[in-house]
């Protein structure tokens, strides 16, 4: 460093009038890396930075969006009083008011519809006391049965699939720490390259040990780009695949006989049902050449060890439940699984992906993954809750079938807390027709997004800086987010609205908290012999350990690396393998001369989810403007389009418009579109309103349409709006 740069640099210290740092974790994914903002006054300015922390998952590790995460939570959009909608516009309005209007609408609709017509909508973007605390508001301050959640958009069927195959479903039945020992990893639906980016380091060590890699995806991506073996298939095919690699696997005699015999049941019919499947037959289905399906199956049944990651590619299919006990059988028949470096995980995708379904925000859910339709589970949470059993409310619908109850007139009021499901939910036109329908809708969010327009009453709420909390990570993992910044202007932390209301419907004495810690001391005792038990875990021990992986059974337990290896949590002990492929009621709709391309959703790596976040970060936003379509080259030019043209897609469901993007690692039959956007470029307008019958998980990863030259009057004009608003040069149409 010269002299002068160093003078610059000492002159500049001087400058800075105060420093303070801000412990948090990332709001976005399951990752949930560790981090410190650091907040500089200079002079008049103020800066801020985000930097990563050590911790045993992601040891430092930020990917671009945890980097610029704080860019959102400070911009000038945030909410930071509450707003009511009054003559079309929104006024702020204080506490007391917004509470009293609470009040009264919510009692009014009690009255006159019911208590089941009240529903909260919650998110797994929540602390695992806020989703606790959802629950219980649902079930003990409004009474009602109606609540749903995000989640359910999202790992139903990896829970339910692990549930049903396993007996409990913890994401990772292992530790990241045993992927670089492991021989051969089949990567089923996820791109953890862009989805989970400092998960990566974990898969790159298994592949310089020699692991064997095997990428399921009808596109090419930044993660298929680490696989040996790229199985490039039909969308929506998973099941099929699965089957014709566990055939195989039978067949060349690489099944571990002494597990199955001991630990699993069901391995009799499967087989059965596998001696009736045609390999060619699954050739056709999937459009995987045969040596590929072979190399697939050998190399995994041979190999010593091995791990199936599945995430929302094979999963967010209307028999996505089947799809991951398709690749769990494999696991089971191989003996893969509740030994070293051998296991099963569904990628988790929200930052409380896995807490958030496992303590009582889920239709049929009470905390500790208990069963609200058990009556000892339902009793155990009555007494937890000083209630009668009988006060409990039974279940409710799932998240997109709380719409239609919407639409049918038989739910009237919603809470809506942390979720955007105009954009998010499957057959987005009909979503918002039905919440319009609404008589009363409450959001608590941090900003007005598409979803809060349309409420009566805003409320808001803090960020991942401001309110503290416990989170489960991509592991199992219960880290604790210490986050306390101050709150900015009025808004509050959601357990404290959560109270609010509670109190102003009149059960406020149940929910007294004073802070976030209060709340999971009683979640501990509430989780308490349930499947996802938490009793063992504090805030000290969280401290002390770093997180604690659960299950964790009492204060002297240290938590459970990996699952399974003694005993499976069926009553029995054993697995149950899943016999799959033979229902009728999950033929998906094929494409036709009408609709004759599959298109296929997910994301990109600088924008998450709704984008409601994440595209008010001008770093982020920067790096991807708007939506677009990914096709094959070939396949555009079939349809008459070019490269960087705007292309209106239509579904049986509605449509939409988004420019074009020349791809040749798509498949020619397939489409690609991010659902990060609204409006216009609301790719879900396009999804079916069909659920997975075990899970009510919708079908966003396959949908038959068509696409053509979005060439007319009305559709240059919005393009031409947008272009002046972006910058973007609008000759170019
Ligand atoms: N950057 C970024 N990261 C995120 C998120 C985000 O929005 N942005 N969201 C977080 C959340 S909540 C989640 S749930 C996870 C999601 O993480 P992922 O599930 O990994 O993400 P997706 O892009 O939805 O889908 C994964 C892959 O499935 C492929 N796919 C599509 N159809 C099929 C099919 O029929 N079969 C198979 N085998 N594959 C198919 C897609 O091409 C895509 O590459 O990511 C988390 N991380
Ligand atoms: N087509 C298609 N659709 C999909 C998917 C897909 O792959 N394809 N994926 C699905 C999946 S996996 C998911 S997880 C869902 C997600 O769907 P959503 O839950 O609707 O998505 P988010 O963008 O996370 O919405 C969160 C909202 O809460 C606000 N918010 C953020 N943090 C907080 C907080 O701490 N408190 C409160 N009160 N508000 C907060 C944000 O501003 C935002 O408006 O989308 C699903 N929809
Ligand atoms: S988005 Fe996920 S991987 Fe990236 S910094 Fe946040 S938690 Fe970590
Ligand atoms: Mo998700």
């Amino acid at each position: 460093m010269t002299e002068l740069m160093l003078k610059y640099f000492r002159s500049k210290q001087q400058e800075v009038q105060s420093e303070k740092v801000y412990e948090s974790q990332c709001p976005f994914c399951s990752m949930q890396c560790k981090m410190q903002l650091i907040e500089q006054k200079v002079v008049s300015r103020t800066t801020h930075k985000t930097v990563g922390v050590d911790n045993p998952t992601t040891q430092g590790r930020l990917c671009v969006k945890g980097m610029n995460a704080h860019q959102h939570s400070f911009h000038r959009d945030r909410i930071t009083q509450p707003l009511m909608k009054k003559d079309g516009e929104f006024v702020p309005i204080s506490w007391d008011e917004a509470l009293e209007y609470i009040r009264v609408n919510f009692t009014g609709i009690q009255e006159t519809d019911g208590l089941d017509a009240l529903s909260v909508y919650g998110s797994a973007s929540l602390t695992n006391e806020e989703a606790y605390l959802l629950g219980k508001l649902a079930r003990v301050g409004l009474k009602t049965k109606h609540i749903d959640y995000n989640g359910r958009l999202c790992m139903a069927s990896a829970a339910t699939g692990a549930n049903q195959s396993f007996g409990v479903d913890r994401g990772f039945t292992n530790t990241l720490h045993e992927v670089p020992n492991t021989k051969c990893i089949i990567l089923a639906g996820t791109n953890i390259a862009e989805c989970q980016p400092t998960i990566m380091p974990y898969f790159e060590q298994a592949k310089e040990n020699g692991a064997y890699i095997i990428a399921v995806d009808p596109r090419e991506t930044a993660t298929t780009e680490i696989a040996d073996l790229h199985l490039k298939n039909k969308p929506g095919t998973d099941v099929a695949l699965a089957s014709a690699l566990l055939k195989i696997i039978v067949q060349e005699d690489l099944i571990d006989e002494e597990f199955l015999q001991e630990r699993v049941n069901g391995f009799d019919e499967v087989s059965r049902q596998l001696s009736t499947l045609d390999i060619d037959d699954c050739v056709a289905k999937t459009g995987i050449p045969k040596d590929q399906l072979y190399q697939a199956a050998l190399t995994f049944g041979q190999e010593e060890s091995g791990m199936i990651f599945t995430a929302r590619g094979i999963e967010q299919q209307i028999d996505g439940t089947e799809a991951v006990r398709g690749f769990i059988n494999i696991l089971l028949a191989t003996g893969k699984i509740g030994k070293p470096y051998s296991g099963y995980g569904a990628i988790t995708g929200q930052g409380n992906g896995q807490g958030a379904r496992e303590h009582g925000q889920k239709a049929d859910q009470l905390p500790g993954y208990r069963s609200i339709e058990n009556i000892e589970d339902r009793s155990y949470i009555a007494q937890v809750w000083g209630v009668e059993e009988k006060q409990l409310p039974h279940k409710g619908v799932s998240a997109y079938e709380m719409f239609e109850e919407v639409d049918e007139g038989n739910i009237t009021g919603m809470l809506v807390v942390c979720s955007n499901p105009i954009i998010s939910s499957p057959n987005a036109n009909f979503v918002k027709q039905s919440l319009e329908k609404l008589k009363c809708l409450v959001t608590v969010d941090m900003f007005l997004s598409e979803t809060a327009q349309l409420a009566d009453l805003v409320l808001p709420a803090s960020s991942y800086l401001e309110d503290q909390g416990t989170m489960t990570n991509v592991e199992g993992r219960v880290t604790l987010r210490e986050a306390n910044r101050p709150l900015p202007g009025k808004v509050k932390h959601d357990w404290q609205i959560v109270c609010d209301i509670a109190e102003v419907m009149g059960e406020g004495d149940k929910f007294s908290y004073q802070s976030a810690e209060e709340i999971f001391e009683e979640l501990r005792v509430a989780s308490r012999g349930g499947r996802a038990d938490y009793f063992g875990i504090t805030y000290d021990k969280i401290r002390q350990e770093k997180g604690v992986l659960w299950p964790c059974l009492d204060i002297d337990h240290k938590g459970t690396e990996r699952l399974f290896e003694d005993e499976f949590a069926h009553e029995d002990g054993r697995a149950k393998m899943a016999v799959i492929g033979i229902y009728p009621e999950f033929t998906k709709e094929d494409i036709s001369e009408e609709f004759p391309l599959f298109l296929t959703t997910g994301r990109v790596m600088s924008h998450y989810l709704t984008g409601e976040q994440t595209r008010k970060s001008p770093s982020l936003a920067a790096r991807n403007i708007e939506s677009y379509m990914e096709i094959h080259p070939e396949t555009g030019e079939q349809f008459q389009l070019k490269d960087q043209m705007l292309v209106r897609i239509t579904s049986r469901y509605g449509s939409i418009v988004v420019r074009s993007k020349w791809s040749e690692k798509i498949r020619k039959d397939t489409v690609f579109v991010p659902f990060h956007w609204g409006g216009e470029q609301n790719v879900n307008r396009l999804v079916s309103d069909e659920l997975d019958p075990f899970c009510r998980m919708p079908g966003f990863k396959i949908s038959p349409v068509n696409v053509k030259p979005a060439l007319n009057r009305e559709e240059v004009l919005i393009e031409n709006q947008r272009n002046l608003e972006s910058g973007r040069d609008a000759g170019r149409l």
